[in-house]
Parts: structure tokens; C-alpha cells; sequence
């Protein structure tokens, strides 16, 4: 058997948390769930951790503790662990298959499995069109109609990645290619290139004077389950996480030209190549040509017309786009969204760069469901380069995790206040901003006082429930909340969670205007799942004139490398640093927020 890769070994790890999840047993599932996200965000696979360093490198990933050590140890050479076997037994079904369907939890798999013999997303297809589900106790024809919708949700989504959730493992793909003796350049095209918030494949190019190799060494890759094609030019697999990946090998004078041709979008290529077209020339993944008429002499003095097409631009993108006359456009913006015309004017924005963030106005810790101290957060944010964060714990209505009232906010902001003097005579300079996450309750107004709202640095305000409220009404709800003087900026706008819960219901014109009119900053959320407000969205406020901010959402430490994300969503909504507030230094930015009374 082969040796697990990271998705393997992490999808394990979440399986075996649901199955103890199943049995009521307490604190294992979180242990296994953080080892998984640990697994998943390594830039290493866990097999080269294991031979370089033995159990005591895998030790040392974030999550992983002895014990889940020895398990990854197994499945390295197993593929399977004996707990993880012995409580499937227990419940044979495939865990996660069922539980991507919203609103499905471990306990109720596990019911499905006892009740109705529910093993697969099929089953539980029919079971609900059967109408078995509503007749079981616990259920109802509601949750029955839950599921269908759920199910109908996840069959759109076709299949699509969560950028932010498969990166880490494409760059290493990436890298393993890059690192082949043979190839001279490997980057990766295609959707992922142009940071899409999912991908449906992985586009992978490299330059290499023997392709052949190239591709035995593709193939050879512990990450490739499957081969559908493979050709000298041309590599076509499934890996082990289930993605497709594609891999071409051009000749190094081609490089700009197939790289432009797979990054795309297709709608931006076909434009390019009528732009060639028009010009006379011909656009093809190999090059960008003019035909040249050479005139042969023959012999009797007659002369033969012969056509050669003369490569005029190929080797990079920049050659490329300026013999069309453009300037050169980011791969973000390639979304046929006006980018052409704007690169023919010389009108495109100057896209918010990945490392122009200085702050985060959105980090949880241990006072609620987060998993590191505030001290903690601020020292990996300040490793991370940023500035200033503000700490923004869920306030009370969240009871599961353990929101914030009014008197535990007040001792908070001590706390912060106590570390921030701590902080100013040590040599790591962050500042620590007091904030909160309060909740939009369904009628618009919050779960805090307003008394007690005045006294914080930053108060961002989201929807946490009632996602399923009408249009009209939601937005009323929402224009209400901005309307607020001390909510300086909103969170995760529409509440979606791509592949999981659609976006609540809204006319975001109006959302935009009331944004303007009242001051109020929407955030632009770079948790991957979120992608919280998405591109189309940012381009509107970009225009409209709306501010906004890129936060990572942190729940723990490893979190602030979100941010790059969110950058990369801002940059498809064509913002520019100024459009971002979180760009500032933390005096400028506080004086953009509506209530600056806070501690500066
Ligand atoms: P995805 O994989 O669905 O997230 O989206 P892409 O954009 O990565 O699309 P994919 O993988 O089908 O193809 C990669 C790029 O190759 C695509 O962005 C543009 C180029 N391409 C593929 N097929 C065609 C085509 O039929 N015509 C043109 N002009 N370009 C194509
Ligand atoms: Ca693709
Ligand atoms: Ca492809
Ligand atoms: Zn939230």
C-alpha cells in the first residue's frame, strides 16, 4: 500500500474526531479536528517529516501530540489506524461524504446508520425523497427538506475547491515539480493562478528541454492515485486529495505564451486572440506570430510564394500584452470584468499588494472559541508582520461558544489594556486594540450595550442566526446594525460558507448605499470557507467609494496566514490600498473608524 499523503492522513483525523463525536466522548474530537488543520497546513508532506526526523518531527506539528503522533506513524505505513478501525467498524459509513451535507452532524450519521442504514450520500438521497427521514423521532419533514436542499447545494458546487483550503498542498505540488533536475521553471496556471475563491483542477506548467522525463518523475509522485493520460507534452491524473491536476511542458521560448494561454479565464484569452487577429497576427498557446512572405527564386526565373510564421512574442506574459498593446494585466483580474479595455487606457488599478496589510481587526482567542491567549495571537500576528490587531471575541448570544457579556468585555479590555503597557517595554512592538464580534439580532439591533460598545477600540457586527429571513427584511436588519454609531464595521456581510451555507438574502446596492452614508466598513473576510465579501462585491464598493478591511478571522495562531486570501480576493474586486483601511498605520486607520474615542 502507499504511503498516506497529508489529505489522506487529515481526512483520517476528521473522520476519527466525528466517529468519537458519534460515541459522546468528549475532548477527542477537537484534538483530532486540530491535528487535521495542522496536517493540512504543513508546506511538508508528513511521510518526508517522518524519515527526516522520525515521531519527534511529527510531534512538533501544531496539533499533533504523542498520541496522534503514533497514529500518523501507522498510517504512514499502513494507511489506517487500529482506533480509527475499531470504531468504524462500529459505524461503516462514509463519515465525511454525509456530513458535507449542511446541517448533518455526526450524531445524526450515526442515528441514519442505526435507524435507516444510511451509508452514503445516495442513501441518503433516497431515504429523503422516500420520505423515510421525517418519520424518525428527532427529525421532522424540516429537517427532511434541510437535507434535499443540502444535498441539491453540494451537487452544484460540482465538485470545486476551496482555494484557501487546497493551496497549501498545490504549492507543494508546485515546488516538487519545480525541484525535478530536468525542468528549468514550473508554476501553476489555470484557476489557481488567478486565485478564483474555488478551483476545479490543478493547471500545472513547466519548461523543460526533456519532457519525458518530466513526466515519469509526475508520474512517479506519491501524491498521484490515478492516471488518465500521458503524453510527452501533456500529463493528465487524479491525486490522492481527489483533484485533478494537469501538467504541460513547453519549450522555454513558448513560456509566456502557454503560460498566459492556462492561466486564462477563457473569456480573457479569446479576447486576446482577437486582438491578434485583428492585428493580423495568430495568438496560440506556443506564441503570438506574424505570417512573413518569403519569395523563393526558382530556377526559370519564376519566383514560388512561401509562408513562414515568425514568432513575435512568447517568452513572457510582459511581451506578450505589450506587442497587443496593453499593459500588463494581474493575473486576479483576468475575469474578462473590463480589464482589456482599462489595460488599453492605461486605467488599471494598482492592485493592493500581498504585503501591504499592517493590521487585523478580526482575531478570536481563549475567552471564546479560539484556541490561543491574547498575548499569544498578538505575539504570531506581530511574526506575521502585521502592526496592530483587535482582539473581537464572540459576544453572549453565541452561548456555544461561549460568548462575551457586558462585565467579561469590560475585564477583557483590561486585560488588554494591562498587556499593551506590558508589551510597550519589551522589543516586539504590536498594539493590541480592545474590539468585539457582537451579534446582529433578527430585528437589527445588538446583544451589547451601547454604553459599554462606546468604551472599545473596534466594534465589528455580524449575522450569526436567522440566515433564512426575506430579502427585504434582511437588509432592513442589516442597514440597522450599520446605522449604529459605535459599529465601526461589519463582518462577513453575507454569512455564506462556500460549498456549505449560501449567503443570506440582500440588495447589496442598498447595502452599499447605507455603507456610505453611515461610515460603516465591510470586511472583507479571509477565512478560505468565507471569502466574505466576494470579489463582485468589493469591485461595487471599490466604485461606490465604501471602505474596507482584510481580516484573517483567526481561531488560532497558524490562522494570520489567511490574510494572503483575502488579499487575493480584494485584488479580483480591483481594490487598491487605499480602498483597504487595514493598509494605515493604526493612528490614520483609527481616525477613519466612526467612534474614535477609543484608547489611542
Ligand atoms: P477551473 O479549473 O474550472 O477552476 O478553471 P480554469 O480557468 O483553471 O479552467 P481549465 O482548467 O479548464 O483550463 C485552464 C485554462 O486553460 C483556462 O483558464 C483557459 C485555458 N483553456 C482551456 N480550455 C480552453 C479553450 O477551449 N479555449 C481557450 N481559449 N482557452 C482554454
Ligand atoms: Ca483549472
Ligand atoms: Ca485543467
Ligand atoms: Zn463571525
Amino acid at each position: 500500500m502507499k504511503h498516506s499523503t497529508n489529505s489522506e492522513i487529515a481526512s483520517r483525523l476528521r473522520e476519527t474526531a466525528a466517529l468519537y463525536e458519534m460515541d459522546d466522548v468528549a475532548f477527542k474530537p477537537r484534538a483530532y479536528e486540530k491535528a487535521a488543520l495542522g496536517i493540512e497546513a504543513l508546506d511538508e508532506e508528513a511521510g518526508e517529516i517522518f524519515r527526516a526526523r522520525g515521531r519527534e518531527g511529527l510531534e512538533a506539528i501544531p496539533g499533533v501530540g504523542r498520541g496522534i503522533a503514533e497514529h500518523i506513524e501507522e498510517m504512514l505505513a499502513h494507511g489506517v489506524f487500529n482506533e480509527y478501525e475499531r470504531l468504524k467498524k462500529k459505524v461503516p459509513v462514509e463519515v465525511l461524504e454525509l456530513m458535507a451535507v449542511e446541517g448533518v452532524g455526526p450524531r445524526m450519521v450515526k442515528m441514519l446508520w442505526q435507524k435507516l442504514k444510511v451509508r452514503t450520500l445516495r442513501d441518503l438521497e433516497h431515504a429523503a425523497r422516500a420520505g423515510k427521514i421525517r418519520k424518525l423521532s428527532h427529525f421532522g419533514a424540516k429537517s427532511e427538506a434541510n437535507i434535499l436542499r443540502g444535498i441539491e447545494f453540494l451537487k452544484q458546487s460540482g465538485g470545486r475547491r476551496v482555494l484557501g483550503v487546497a493551496l497549501p498542498e498545490i504549492e507543494r505540488l508546485e515546488r516538487s515539480v519545480r525541484e525535478f533536475p530536468e525542468v528549468d521553471e514550473a508554476v501553476v496556471a489555470g484557476s489557481v493562478r488567478r486565485r478564483k475563491e474555488t478551483i476545479g483542477d490543478i493547471d500545472i506548467l513547466a519548461v523543460s528541454k526533456n519532457p519525458k522525463r518530466v513526466m515519469e518523475r509526475f508520474l512517479a509522485l506519491p501524491e498521484v492515485a490515478h492516471v488518465y493520460a500521458s503524453g510527452e507534452t501533456k500529463t493528465l491524473v487524479r491525486l490522492t486529495n481527489g483533484l485533478d491536476a494537469d501538467l504541460r511542458v513547453v519549450p522555454s521560448e513558448s513560456f509566456g505564451a502557454a503560460l498566459n494561454y492556462f492561466t486564462g479565464s477563457k473569456a480573457h484569452n479569446v479576447a486576446l486572440r482577437e486582438m491578434a487577429i485583428k492585428k493580423g497576427w495568430k495568438l496560440n498557446e506556443y506564441g503570438l506570430y506574424k505570417a512573413q512572405i518569403l519569395k523563393l527564386k526558382s530556377q526559370n526565373h519564376n519566383s514560388k510564394l512561401k509562408i513562414k510564421n515568425i514568432q513575435i512574442a512568447g517568452k513572457t506574459e510582459e511581451d506578450l500584452y505589450r506587442k497587443l498593446g496593453l499593459v500588463y494585466i494581474e493575473p486576479e483580474l483576468r475575469e474578462m470584468m473590463g480589464e482589456i479595455e482599462a489595460a488599453r487606457n492605461n486605467t488599471l488599478p494598482k492592485l493592493i499588494g500581498y504585503g501591504d496589510l499592517r493590521g487585523d481587526l478580526q482575531v478570536q482567542t481563549d475567552w471564546t472559541d479560539g484556541d490561543n491567549s491574547i498575548e499569544e495571537m498578538a505575539a504570531a500576528a506581530r511574526k506575521a508582520g502585521l502592526e496592530y490587531i483587535a482582539i473581537t471575541d464572540h459576544t453572549r448570544s453565541l452561548a456555544m461558544t461561549g460568548g462575551m457579556d457586558e462585565k467579561k468585555l469590560l475585564r477583557q479590555m483590561a486585560e488588554i489594556h494591562a498587556l499593551n503597557s506590558k508589551i510597550q517595554n519589551t522589543k516586539y512592538k504590536i498594539r493590541v486594540l480592545a474590539g468585539a464580534e457582537v451579534n446582529i439580532r433578527k430585528d437589527g439591533s445588538l446583544d451589547i450595550v451601547d454604553e459599554v460598545l462606546a468604551k472599545l477600540d473596534v466594534v465589528g457586527a455580524a449575522v450569526h442566526s436567522h440566515f433564512k429571513l426575506s430579502r427585504a427584511e434582511q437588509t432592513k436588519r442589516l442597514i440597522r446594525a450599520m446605522e449604529n454609531p459605535h459599529v465601526d464595521m461589519i463582518f462577513h456581510l453575507t454569512g455564506r460558507l462556500i460549498n456549505k451555507r449560501e449567503a443570506i438574502e440582500l440588495d447589496i446596492e442598498e447595502i452599499i448605499r447605507a455603507a456610505k452614508r453611515t461610515g460603516t466598513v465591510l470586511e472583507i473576510n479571509a477565512s478560505p470557507e468565507r471569502a466574505d465579501i466576494k470579489d463582485e462585491y468589493i469591485k461595487k464598493c471599490v466604485e461606490a467609494g465604501v471602505k474596507m478591511v482584510i481580516d484573517s478571522d483567526a481561531h488560532a495562531i497558524s490562522h494570520f496566514a489567511f490574510l494572503s486570501f483575502g488579499i487575493a480576493q480584494a485584488r479580483r474586486g480591483w481594490a487598491e490600498k487605499k480602498n483597504i483601511l487595514n493598509t494605515l498605520s493604526l493612528s490614520q486607520f483609527l481616525k477613519h473608524l466612526k467612534n474614535t474615542t477609543g484608547s489611542e
